[in-house]
């Protein structure tokens, strides 16, 4: 017997739309389907462009990794603006515990689906805002982010790998909503002049390149690092686009509790770093790299014993980041 098309991409928007029930109980605001084409424009644009350590997990053709990838779902997990920072609380974006959380809230959807009897992998890595432009949510902006209708720029994008249907009706669905008006706010404020007219096209020159990366910060970079721990978010705080939201606690770490020769205190900041971001992210040397730029960018000669020691580090990043901490407090009047 013939089954008739109109029912079967009935049967399938009903997946899509038990996917999204699912993926909001799991916590995520938005879920949609796109299908599983390859993104050949980025793979190209990746290889024209410097190396980046963040690029290295991407990859660009789903159909050739597995046969069974019919679409990706694109998954929405908004957050709040982080807070600024004050005196000696460093900033850490609130992209990265909001991520943290969207990740482990996608293996709970990718172990559900599965045990329904689809094809769900988790977290998988291809060009997330070029996937959720393709599904419908949103539009890339000149600051290179997808900006959304409904949370602007602030969404972590989650790519789920699965054997379902994308419906052409569903992925029409944003064409019409408003994205980025051009208005050059972005470019004029990110202080490292790494986005351009076209949008961000210097990626090395972006900021959160450079941090917690566990590499040498090249020096122009650094004083503008300011107290951010990880993550800026300056081209997006200038975005008109963003719609008005409280914003988020502040990080709850201070430079004191970071650049310390008391171990345990360490050890205990860094787990708690770890719980909130990611443990692979805070691992304790990328912390001491990090942590000893903004020691030098606070001026004060209470880090200089802490940084002598850090300057004798077989870990590069640390060793040249603590020398140059010392010398820019020495500058500040503060190594008399
Ligand atoms: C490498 C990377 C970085 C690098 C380079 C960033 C860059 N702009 O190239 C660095 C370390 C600098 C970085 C920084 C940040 N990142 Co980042 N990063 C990534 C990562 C891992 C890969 C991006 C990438 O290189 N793609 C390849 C390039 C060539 O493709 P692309 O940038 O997506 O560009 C394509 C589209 O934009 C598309 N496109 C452009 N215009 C249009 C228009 C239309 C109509 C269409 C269809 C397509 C399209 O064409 C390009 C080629 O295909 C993604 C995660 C992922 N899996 O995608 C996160 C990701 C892009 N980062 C993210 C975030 C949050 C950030 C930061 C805000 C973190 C922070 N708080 O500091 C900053 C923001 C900096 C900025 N303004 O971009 C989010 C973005 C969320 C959003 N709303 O867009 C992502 C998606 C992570 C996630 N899973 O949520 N990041
Ligand atoms: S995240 Fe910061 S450094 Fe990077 S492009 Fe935006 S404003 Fe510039
Ligand atoms: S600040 Fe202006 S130019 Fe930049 S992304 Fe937002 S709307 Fe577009």
């Amino acid at each position: 017997m013939e089954i008739c098309p109109l029912l079967m991409e009935m049967a399938w928007m009903m997946d899509e739309r038990t996917l999204r029930a699912w993926a909001q109980e799991l916590g995520f605001a938005k879920a949609a389907l796109c299908p599983a084409e390859s993104f050949e424009r980025a793979h190209q644009l990746v290889c024209e462009q410097m190396p980046l350590a963040e690029r290295k997990q991407l990859r660009f053709y789903p159909g050739e990794d597995d046969a069974r990838i019919r679409s990706l779902a694109v998954l929405l997990w908004p957050y709040l603006p982080a807070a600024m920072t004050q005196g000696e609380t460093l900033f850490v974006d609130s992209y990265y515990p909001a991520s943290n959380a969207a990740y482990h809230a996608a293996r709970r959807l990718e172990e559900r689906l599965t045990a329904e009897g689809c094809f769900a992998r988790a977290n998988v890595s291809y060009p997330a805002k070029e996937a959720a432009v393709r599904a419908g949510l949103g539009r890339i902006g000149r600051n290179s982010l997808l900006i959304t209708p409904e949370f602007g720029t602030r969404v972590v994008i989650i790519l789920m790998a699965t054997d379902l249907k994308a419906s052409t009706m569903e992925t029409e669905r944003c064409r019409t909503n408003e994205g980025c008006i051009g208005c050059g706010r972005c470019a004029a404020a990110c202080p490292s002049g790494a986005i351009d007219a076209h949008g961000m096209t210097h990626p090395e020159r972006c900021l959160r390149n450079f941090m917690m990366e566990g590499n040498v910060t090249p020096e122009p970079l650094r004083r503008k690092i300011g107290m951010r721990l990880l993550g800026c978010d300056i081209c997006q705080r200038v975005c008109p686009m963003q719609p008005d939201m409280p914003q988020d606690e502040a990080s709850g770490f201070s430079l004191a509790q970071l650049v310390t020769d008391d171990a345990a205190a360490f050890s205990e900041t860094v787990s708690r770093l770890g719980a909130l971001i990611g443990r692979n992210a805070a691992r304790p040397q990328r912390v001491r790299a990090q942590a000893s730029l903004l020691a030098g960018n606070s001026g004060s000669a209470a880090y200089l014993p802490v940084l002598r020691e850090w300057a004798q580090s077989p870990f590069e990043a640390v060793r040249v980041h603590a020398l140059w901490a010392m010398e820019q407090i020495k500058l500040a009047g503060g190594g008399a």
